[in-house]
């Protein structure tokens, strides 16, 4: 098994570190920590590290999830290891222009708890230079609302991993054109289509980070 299979499979069955006591089979074995590390320190590519070994291995723990093979619980386990990953990442993600690009305000819209996919987006924007106001989880429209108010010429970033929470990017939409608040919209969770953003009139829209800085910047008039 290659590094990266390896770091994949840390992240399916949820094991941290070697200190880590979850999964029982793996207990003192190197986890997602270690092996993230020394994937870094042989120079992979972390872009590498993210697209085939942290991202592919949530895909394979939502599959699992929705056949019953795991539960909350265990899926829980898996997204701290993948944080654990992030973490390490997070620095190089990060290094990027001194030069800042523009603000992002963004957040996890009510009633959803998912962050994993926004704090990637967050780190991905800061490297290419935009300052972000990250609102966390579970935000209510009125919070992106006073947040826009602030800030009129910011970006509006919103998240969401549940069908059932979608809904709820409508409504801030809606309550910011309420308070013409001319701010930008952009959208983005595992369930939101680009169909989803035209039908709630969001001026964008990106199924994964890197695209996600693409798209801020196309909302900016920014050129690549
Ligand atoms: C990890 C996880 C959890 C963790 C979340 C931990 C955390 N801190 O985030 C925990 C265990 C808490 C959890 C809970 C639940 N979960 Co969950 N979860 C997942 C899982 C396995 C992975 C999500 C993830 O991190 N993916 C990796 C990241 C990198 O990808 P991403 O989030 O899609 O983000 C990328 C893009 O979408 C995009 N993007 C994301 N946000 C934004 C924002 C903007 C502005 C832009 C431009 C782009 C963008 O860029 C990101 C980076 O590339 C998914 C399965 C899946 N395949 O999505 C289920 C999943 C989302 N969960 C699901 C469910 C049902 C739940 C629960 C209801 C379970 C329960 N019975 O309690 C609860 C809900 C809690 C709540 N109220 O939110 C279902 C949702 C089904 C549905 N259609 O609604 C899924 C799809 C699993 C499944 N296959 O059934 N979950």
């Amino acid at each position: 098994m290659s590094l990266l299979e390896k770091i994949k499979e840390c992240v399916v069955q949820g094991h941290i570190d070697a200190g880590s006591k979850f999964p029982k089979t793996m207990q003192g074995k190197a986890g997602v920590r270690e092996l993230t590390q020394k994937a870094i320190d042989e120079k992979t590519d972390v872009e590498e590290i993210l697209s085939k070994a942290l991202i592919p291995a949530m895909t394979i723990v939502g599959k699992r999830y929705e056949n019953n093979e795991i539960f909350v619980p265990e899926m829980l386990f898996s997204a701290r290891a993948m944080k654990s990953g992030l973490e390490l990442i997070r620095p190089f993600l990060l290094k990027g222009s001194d030069l800042i690009l523009g603000k992002v305000i963004i957040g996890t819209v009510q009633g959803d708890m998912h962050d994993i996919g926004k704090n990637l987006v967050c780190m991905m924007l800061e490297g290419a230079g935009f300052e972000i106001e990250d609102l966390g989880i579970n935000v209510p429209a009125q919070k992106f609302l006073d947040a826009a108010k602030q800030d009129p010429d910011a970006l509006v970033g919103m998240s969401a991993l549940l069908t059932v929470t979608m809904k709820n990017m409508k409504n801030v939409i809606e309550l910011l054109r309420d308070n013409d608040l001319k701010n930008k919209v952009f959208i983005g969770g595992a369930p939101v289509t680009p169909g989803f953003a035209e039908e709630i009139r969001a001026e964008g829209y990106a199924k994964n980070a890197n695209q996600a800085v693409r798209e801020a910047k196309r909302l900016m008039d920014i050129s690549a």
